[in-house]
């Protein structure tokens, strides 16, 4: 039985999507776990899920090869004006994007189900949620966004008969004919995919893929490109962040918030396990935090997500325990190589190799073989409550009070461990020109430096330069009370290719070095790029990390330094005269204290 919909305004966007759309039935979620179960069923029933014998309630799905991770180079932010998306979004008018894709959802979702989904980012009723509906023909999408947002009823309560929602419709565009047998993971070609913003409507239109972040609208499209948006029209911010708690020996807590490029470690850090003595970790979320100033002044942050849709490659319990041990029950793996025994299984998993498996196209797969078993952005959807690490307070509906802010990328040289900026301003010139170096993970040659802005490129969804500057304007108004800026590279090498520094659960020294900062209890060295912990500032009691090593990760190499200086330019070039002039001062000063 479908929900009804008492609110005039949905009923309206459901009726047009369904009448554009031309689905056989229309179906509103409640949200409940028999309606997953029913969901997950009919997809076990047809053969696009396999069950997992060791794994309770449990499932791997194989997409498409065609449809395995977002589509940047499809991706639209829609503003009447071009220069209002910037120079590092693609642009197409509203009336010309909105045309096109009309013409793709005509009848797009014939011989299907369209399911509205009513979901909240964030904890329902908390002053920094925002409620959204995703109109969409995937029941894996639905049984993935019951893990990833709050959905259902409870959702339509709180909108009640005028709420404000942000329409999301999606569409696999793959419309079925009478009789013709449906694909296990049906989707369209790349070139009639589109993942569209119209950011001055709140809008969010996606059509043809089935993945992730092209098709969980909840997370990338409206937690952080139509949000961000919102965010700067009305004065708060939505980021690219996890966030976590540490607590100190004598009880203090203090939140951080960290923006990393992909391929960072990010999911490992937000689940961090200490290895400074006495000092506590807990993860408030791993991907997007969005941020309010409270009563109190201080900056606010919550996790607008209720799940993790983490990459699967490379997590193990070397790396990341807390992930492994959230992966035990109720997950939808995807895109991960099955063994024989029905257990999941990928690259860097714990562990002998199996002998055996079936890839992720379906296909025998023996160690040796010349291809991967599990795609390197094999995935997998987890409820957040089931990290043992997940704070008591991860669905506080004001939020965490933030402390510090972490920016960072990896670089095998030149920037130091880690340095905190002088100022606000000058800690959003940090974030503003992270950089990092290229990996397999990304498109193009690796080790190729590249410029992410706060690890927002791809979810800006305005100018970057005006992002830019909203950062300088919460700043101004935080005052005081802004939380503190550092920079942090784990990924040091030596002229050999060795890492210099551990990284995983040592880099709580670096945040402990941090948490001190803060209080005023730790020292630090003012050089020309920021301030450096001071000989013995740093806590390495118990660390087997050679001295020269951590000499080289904590020098600043002013040479290094003035020939990255042309490459800074050529990044702020590109926004003319649209960046904050207190950018460029940022960047002059930085060239004057070089030399
Ligand atoms: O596919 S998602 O966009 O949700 C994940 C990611 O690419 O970071
Ligand atoms: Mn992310």
């Amino acid at each position: 039985m479908s929900t009804r919909i008492k609110h005039e305004k949905l009923q309206a966007f459901v009726d047009e999507a369904a009448a554009m759309c031309g689905p056989d039935e229309v179906y509103v979620c409640d949200g409940s776990t028999g309606e997953y179960d029913r969901l997950m069923a009919l997809m076990l029933e047809s053969g696009s899920a396999t069950p997992l014998k060791k794994r309770p309630n449990s499932v791997l799905f194989r997409s498409d090869p065609s449809d395995v991770a977002r589509v940047e180079d499809r991706t639209y932010i829609s503003t009447p004006d071009r220069a209002d998306a910037g120079p590092t979004n693609n642009w197409v008018a509203p009336d010309e994007l909105k045309a096109t894709m009309k013409g793709l959802y005509r009848g797009c979702m014939k011989g299907r189900t369209m399911y509205v989904i009513p979901f909240s980012m964030g904890p329902i009723g908390s002053p920094i949620a925002k409620i959204g509906i995703e109109i969409t023909d995937s029941p894996y999408v639905v049984c993935n966004m019951h893990i990833m947002t709050r959905v259902g009823t409870r959702v339509l309560e709180a909108l009640g008969e005028d709420g404000e929602f942000i329409p999301c419709l999606h569409s696999i565009g793959a419309p079925l004919e009478p009789g013709q047998k449906d694909a296990a993971w049906p989707c369209a070609p790349i070139e009639k995919k589109y993942i569209s913003h119209f950011p001055d409507e709140n809008l969010i239109w996606s059509y043809g893929s089935g993945y992730g972040g092209n098709a969980l609208l909840g997370k990338k499209c409206l937690a952080l490109r139509i949000a961000s948006a919102m965010a700067r029209k009305e004065g708060w911010m939505a980021e690219h962040m996890l966030i976590l708690r540490l607590t100190s020996p004598g009880g203090k807590q203090y939140h951080i918030a960290a923006a990393f490029p992909s391929a960072c470690g990010k999911t490992n850090l937000a689940m961090l396990q200490c290895t400074v003595e006495g000092w506590k970790c807990e993860t408030v979320g791993d991907d997007i935090a969005w941020m309010k100033i409270g009563p109190d002044g201080r900056l606010y942050a919550i996790n607008p997500e209720a799940g993790f849709f983490g990459v699967a490659p490379g997590t193990s319990y070397d790396s990341n325990p807390m992930a492994m041990d959230t992966l035990h029950e109720n997950i939808i793996f995807t895109n991960c190589a099955l063994t024989d025994d029905g257990d999941i299984w990928w690259e860097g998993f714990d562990g002998p190799v199996p002998a055996h498996a079936i890839d992720w196209k379906g296909r025998d797969w023996t160690p040796g073989s010349t291809e991967v078993a599990a795609h390197p952005n094999a995935r997998f959807t987890a409820p957040a409550r089931q990290c043992p690490c997940i704070c008591t307070d991860w669905e506080k509906p004001e939020g965490v009070p933030i402390d510090i802010f972490v920016f960072g990328g990896r670089r095998a040289g030149v920037v130091p461990l880690v340095n905190e900026a002088f100022s606000w301003d000058h800690g959003v010139f940090l974030g503003a020109t992270a950089s990092s170096e290229t990996t397999a993970a990304n498109i193009g040659s690796v080790g190729d430096l590249r410029r992410d802005p706060f690890a927002m490129k791809p979810f800006c969804g305005y100018n970057m330069a005006d992002y830019f500057q909203h950062w300088l304007d919460m700043g101004d108004r935080l005052g005081d009370k802004a939380p503190r800026i550092f920079y942090v590279n784990w990924f040091r090498k030596s002229a050999a290719g060795k890492f210099l520094w551990p990284g995983f659960g040592e880099n709580s020294r670096v945040l402990k070095w941090m948490c001190e900062r803060i209080d005023g209890r730790a020292g630090a060295r003012k050089t020309a790029i920021g301030l450096l912990p001071e000989e013995g500032a740093l806590d390495l009691e118990g660390l087997d990390v050679p001295g020269e090593n951590m000499k080289e990760i904590l020098a600043v190499d002013t040479a290094a330094w003035k020939a990255e200086i042309p490459s800074l330019e050529k990044h702020f070039a590109q926004f003319g005269d649209r960046l904050p002039p207190r950018m460029k001062a940022q960047l002059e000063g930085l060239a004057k204290r070089l030399g």
